[in-house]
C-alpha cells in the first residue's frame, strides 16, 4: 500500500537478480506507484492489484519488501498460495517477521540497502537498472543522505552504485526537483497552517479536505511536506495532518531529537520508525490535532 521510493526502488532493485537467475516474476502492489519514479527502468512492469486477479494469478513464492506487516501489503497477499515460501525483506523497527525467511535488519537505512547486500552475498554485479533503483531507495530513506541513518555503510554502498554507473545529479533532479505547480500551491497551504505548541518544541501543519478534494489537491504529492514544520529552529517533533476524506485523516509524524514518534503513531494504530512514522486518525482537523498533542505531550513529559 502506498509504496514509497524505497519500496519501489527495492522491488525494482531485486529484479536484476531475478532476471539473472532466469526467474519469472510479477511486480504487484496495492496502490499505483508514484509517477515521479517512472523514470526507473522496468517501472512499467508494476501492476496494480485488482480483485479479478484472484484465482487468475497465484504464486508459490513471494518476496515482500519494505512492509512491516502483511496487512500493509493489502490485496496482493490474496495471490499468495497457502504454504507459499515468503521472503520478507524489511528494515522497520517492529516488523511482523511474517516470512518463511525474514531478512529484517532494523539497523539498515533502507530496504534497498538489504537488497544490495543480497547481491553482494551472491557475488552478483549490479546491472544499471537495479543500481539506479537501489540508489533511489537509499536516497529517499536517508532523506537525501541527510538523516542520522546515513552511515559509512550507506556511503560505501552509494559509492559502489556510482561505480556501477548511477548518476547522482540525474537521480536527484528526477526525484526532488521536478515538482508541479500544484505541489507549490499545496506547500503554500502547509506553510500557512504551521502552528507551534509546547513552547515551540512541537510544530503542526495540515492540508484540509477542501483543498485535497480539488483536482490540484488530488494531484499533489505531499511526501516531504512534514519537513517544513520540522525544520523550524527549536522544534523537536512535527506532524502533518492530511484530511483525505471528511472526518478521516492521515498523519505523518517526524522527530529530530530521538523522541519516539513510532510510539506516538502506534497509539493510533499506525507505526514506522523512531524518527518517522504515520497513522490514520478519525475526526476533524482540530480534533485530530488535539488528540495528537495529548499523546505527544505525554512523551515530552517523560523525557
Ligand atoms: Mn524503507
Amino acid at each position: 500500500m502506498n509504496p514509497d521510493g524505497d519500496g519501489i526502488g527495492s522491488v525494482l532493485g531485486i529484479t536484476g537478480l531475478l532476471r539473472g537467475l532466469g526467474k519469472k516474476y510479477a511486480l504487484i502492489c496495492e496502490d499505483k506507484p508514484q509517477e515521479k519514479l517512472s523514470f526507473l527502468e522496468r517501472f512499467d512492469e508494476f501492476v496494480v492489484f485488482d480483485k479479478t486477479m484472484v484465482g487468475r494469478l497465484s504464486f508459490d513464492h513471494a518476496i515482500i519488501i519494505d512492509s512491516p506487516f502483511l496487512d500493509r501489503v493489502g490485496g496482493p497477499t490474496r495471490l499468495v498460495n497457502k504454504g507459499a515460501q515468503i521472503l520478507n525483506i524489511d528494515h522497520h523497527v517492529d516488523g511482523g517477521y511474517f516470512g518463511t525467511v525474514n531478512l529484517v535488519v532494523p539497523q539498515a537505512a533502507a530496504s534497498a540497502q538489504i537488497v544490495a547486500s543480497v547481491y553482494e552475498r551472491m557475488g552478483v554485479e549490479f546491472d544499471i537498472a537495479s543500481a539506479n533503483a537501489i540508489y533511489v531507495g537509499l536516497s529517499v530513506d536517508t532523506g537525501r543522505f541527510r538523516y542520522s541513518n546515513t552511515t559509512e555503510e550507506v556511503f560505501k554502498l552509494a559509492a559502489r552504485l556510482v561505480a556501477a554507473g548511477v548518476k547522482p545529479d540525474v537521480i536527484s533532479d528526477k526525484l526532488y526537483y521536478q515538482t508541479s505547480m500544484e505541489n507549490k500551491v499545496a506547500m503554500a497551504g502547509v506553510l500557512k497552517s504551521i502552528e507551534l505548541h509546547f513552547g515551540g518544541r512541537v510544530a503542526s501543519a495540515f492540508l484540509d479536505y477542501e483543498f485535497l478534494s480539488t483536482p490540484a489537491g488530488k494531484a499533489v504529492d505531499t511526501e516531504g511536506f512534514v519537513n517544513q514544520p520540522l525544520s523550524i529552529k527549536g522544534v523537536e517533533a512535527a506532524f502533518l495532518i492530511r484530511e483525505t476524506e471528511k472526518g478521516k485523516t492521515r498523519v505523518s509524524v517526524r522527530s529530530r531529537t530521538g523522541l519516539d514518534v513510532n510510539k506516538i503513531a502506534r497509539a493510533f494504530g499506525g507505526g514506522g520508525h523512531v524518527k518517522a512514522s504515520g497513522c490514520k486518525i478519525a475526526g476533524s482537523i482540530p480534533e485530530v490535532k488535539e488528540k495528537l498533542l495529548a499523546v505527544i505531550g505525554e512523551s515530552l513529559n517523560h523525557r
